[in-house]
């Protein structure tokens, strides 16, 4: 057995106006809960430091500044990373990062994993950015991750953490197959995960009431497929006007959800993971190479639509 307890943080809203120092607080606080009931490792949301800012359509640069990290850890995020690691804690964590390489300043929409010593051991870049580039003021609200990131240029790694192999992808990269299964060619046993999905999807305002369906159904699927553990962490609750999905979890490899949050605010949800039930899937049903089929697969690779 290699069990690996794991807390899945989700957070409630953010408010716009709300300080860096505030949600570290309710972070560490969050961290202390998880400590106490034994939890090793804490999955927060995607952008967990602040307001989820894509809704609007900011023109100002020092303005859009404000919502991005361009060190981590950072003298707001320092205190998180020392009680982690003074209760030997690991955590994913999502934020919106600037980085300049290249001679050039790049946005991006990142996450870490961070180890039980308070280091930082994996840094993932949003490869899947959902929503639209120009301001459309038809929309109640705006989706502009495509206009404030660029897509990240590393791929889908996996990380040696507790003894396993821990992967990470970021909100609308749920939804996509080719992201779990490049997790699990790399043999992924765990990929941790945060969101912000607002219920109300307003290109296709008819699948509103399938916004839970359309978030657990790819991530059961995958699970399973690729034998696989999964935590996913929400910023759930009405932020801002906007209502954002509940409904975080924990899913195991056979796809079944063993824990779930039952709140639109801070909660902690828990599962005990053994890694080695990975090898349930790994080893029989999905034994990548006893029965792939790679040679009817490459358009997938190849060439995207036909
Ligand atoms: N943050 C994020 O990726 N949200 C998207 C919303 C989809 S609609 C633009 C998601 O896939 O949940």
């Amino acid at each position: 057995m290699r069990p690996v307890n794991v807390a899945v943080a989700q957070l409630g809203p953010i408010l716009r106006s709300q300080t860096r120092e505030s949600v570290v607080t309710r972070l560490i606080s969050l961290l202390e809960q998880a400590g106490r009931a034994q939890g090793q490792f804490v999955v927060f949301p995607e952008l967990a430091l602040t307001t989820f800012f894509p809704r609007w359509y900011i023109t100002d640069d020092n303005e859009l500044d404000q919502f991005y990290e361009t060190q981590m850890p950072n003298h707001h995020t320092q205190p998180l990373f020392d009680r982690a690691k003074e209760l030997g804690i690991g955590f994913y964590l999502g934020y919106a990062e600037i980085a300049h390489e290249d001679g050039k300043k790049h946005r991006y929409n990142a996450s870490i994993l961070v180890d039980q010593a308070g280091s930082i051991i994996g840094k993932y870049r949003k490869v899947h950015l959902p929503g639209h580039h120009e301001h459309e003021p038809w929309r109640p609200f705006q989706h502009l991750e495509k206009r404030y990131f660029e897509s990240g240029g590393e791929g889908f790694n996996v990380w040696e953490m507790f003894g396993g192999k821990f992967g990470m992808c970021i909100c609308n990269d749920r939804r996509w197959p080719e992201t779990w299964r490049v997790m699990g060619l790399k043999g992924v046993e765990l990929v941790a995960l945060g969101y912000n999905t607002p219920t109300h999807y307003p290109p296709v305002p008819r699948h509103d009431h399938l916004q839970s369906f359309h978030h657990l159904m790819p991530m059961q699927a995958a699970a399973y497929q690729n034998g696989t553990w999964i935590a996913a962490a929400a910023k759930a609750g009405e932020e801002e006007g906007c209502m954002l999905l509940g409904h975080s979890c924990i899913i195991a490899p056979t796809g079944e959800i063993v824990a779930m949050s039952s709140t639109l605010e801070d909660e902690l949800i828990f599962a005990n993971c053994d890694l080695d039930r990975c090898l349930e899937i790994k080893d029989h049903i999905f034994n990548f190479k006893k029965h792939r089929q790679p040679r009817h697969y490459r358009i997938i690779s190849d060439s995207g639509i036909e």
